[in-house]
């Protein structure tokens, strides 16, 4: 009999315990407030112990005594296998991952080592400690290992693979591991196939928050110019906040599965632009095109974005675009964070943020 995690609890007498790895991450911090809302203890592993002693994870831990923090890498199996055998987790959230596609082209072997690799040292792991009928498993598989969405054409779970770049081939390879481990061991093993999700905690490397923080220093009267690449690829963006409610869910089921979360609508990164500077009252116009296109403002003429060849990838997925009806139907989820507040979210906490480092004496950087 496969109990749900409510009914493990109750067998047990004792709150469930996650195990994430990737805790530093935008989705560790949310997954594991989560969690703690939830009841479990939660043990967040990082590779970095001064991310994880300073700032959002520092005041959660001391809000929290169900939270604990451990070092460790993905590509140290030895410490992966002592950590599983010590914390003994009811649920394992693998989100810990080499997660930026451009650098992925610059760093493949590193790349496929700790995402595909990674991921395999955590499911052996799970199998050697005899784990596999007490635990379960979520791995963090991406849309980006559909390639291309059609136009027009929405990418489901039956839609097939056709990874872009070393980031996709790993997480493509980590997704047949999951379900490889799900097939031979009967390991609880669900793969969540997620399409991008962003907040005010995304890292300043990736696009949406690479432009809200440009956003919110032109606000204050930066002059600096915000230098992008592919201004024309579409993206199904969510909030990360809505998402880790889905990895979650997956979990609960009765039986594993692959699941597609997604908004089932696209932006193209022009747009997120545009939405972005009109929070702050500005419009952009667009002039030129190419790699010599650039954006005005509307009122002052002043250039506020320019295309740098820099910011081009080898090979790009043009458009992505989900159709997340197997979530809604099984898990009961759907994405409530609609673009627009996605946008106005990550814009004014950009604001809130550079106030508060003027009002401290700290510099703010973009
Ligand atoms: P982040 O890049 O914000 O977080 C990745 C986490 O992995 C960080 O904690 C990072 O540590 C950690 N990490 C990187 N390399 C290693 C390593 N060698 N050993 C141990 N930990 C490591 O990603 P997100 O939170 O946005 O995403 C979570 C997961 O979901 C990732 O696997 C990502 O690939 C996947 N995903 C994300 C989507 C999205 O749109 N956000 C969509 C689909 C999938 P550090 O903080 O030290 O860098
Ligand atoms: P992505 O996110 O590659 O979709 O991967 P990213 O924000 O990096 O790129 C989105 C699109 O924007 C274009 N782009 C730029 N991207 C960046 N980073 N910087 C720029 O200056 C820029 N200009 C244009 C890109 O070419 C791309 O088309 C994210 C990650 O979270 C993955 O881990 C995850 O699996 C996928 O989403 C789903």
């Amino acid at each position: 009999m496969v109990l749900s995690s409510v009914d493990r609890q109750e067998s047990r007498k004792r709150p469930p315990v996650a195990m994430i790895t990737g805790i530093t991450g935008q989705d560790g911090g949310y997954l594991a407030e989560l969690l703690l809302r939830k009841g479990y203890v939660v043990h967040g592993l990082g590779r970095d112990v001064a991310k994880m002693e300073s700032g959002r994870l520092a005041d959660m831990a001391s809000r929290n005594p169900g939270l604990s923090l451990h070092a460790f890498d993905m590509v140290q199996g030895g410490r992966i296998h002592e950590l599983v055998e010590q914390i003994e987790p009811d649920e394992i959230y693998n989100l810990a991952a080499q997660s930026h596609v451009q650098k992925s082209f610059e760093e493949p072997d590193y790349t496929i080592d700790v995402n595909a690799t990674g991921t395999v040292r955590l499911l052996n792991a799970i199998v050697k400690l005899g784990m596999e009928r007490s635990t379960r498993f979520y791995q963090a598989s991406s849309s980006e290992m559909f390639g291309h969405a059609t136009v027009g054409g929405m990418q489901s779970e039956e839609t097939p693979f056709h990874p872009l770049n070393p980031y996709a081939v790993a997480k493509h390879a980590a997704f047949e591991a999951t379900n490889n481990f799900r097939e031979a061991y009967g390991l609880h093993a669900s793969n969540g196939i997620l399409f991008n999700h962003e907040s005010p905690f995304r890292a300043p490397t990736f696009v949406t928050r690479k432009i809200s923080l440009a956003v919110a220093a032109v606000h204050f009267g930066s002059e600096e110019c915000l230098k992008l690449g592919n201004l024309d690829t579409r993206r199904d963006w969510g909030h990360a906040r809505d998402y880790v409610e889905g990895m979650w869910l997956m979990l609960q089921q009765p039986e594993p599965g692959d699941y597609v979360l997604a908004t089932g609508v696209n932006r193209s990164v022009r747009e997120f632009v545009e939405i972005a500077f009109r929070e702050i009252g500005r419009e952009v116009e667009w002039r030129g095109s190419g790699i010599g296109e650039e954006g005005f403002d509307v009122a002052s003429g002043r250039r506020l974005v320019a295309v740098d060849p820099k910011f081009f990838r080898p090979t790009d997925v043009n458009a992505t675009l989900g159709n997340a009806s197997r979530a809604r139907a099984v898990l009961g989820w759907t994405a409530r964070t609609s673009f627009d507040q996605l946008v106005r979210e990550m814009v004014e906490a950009d604001i809130r943020r550079i106030e508060s480092s003027t009002r401290s004496g700290a510099s703010h950087s973009v």
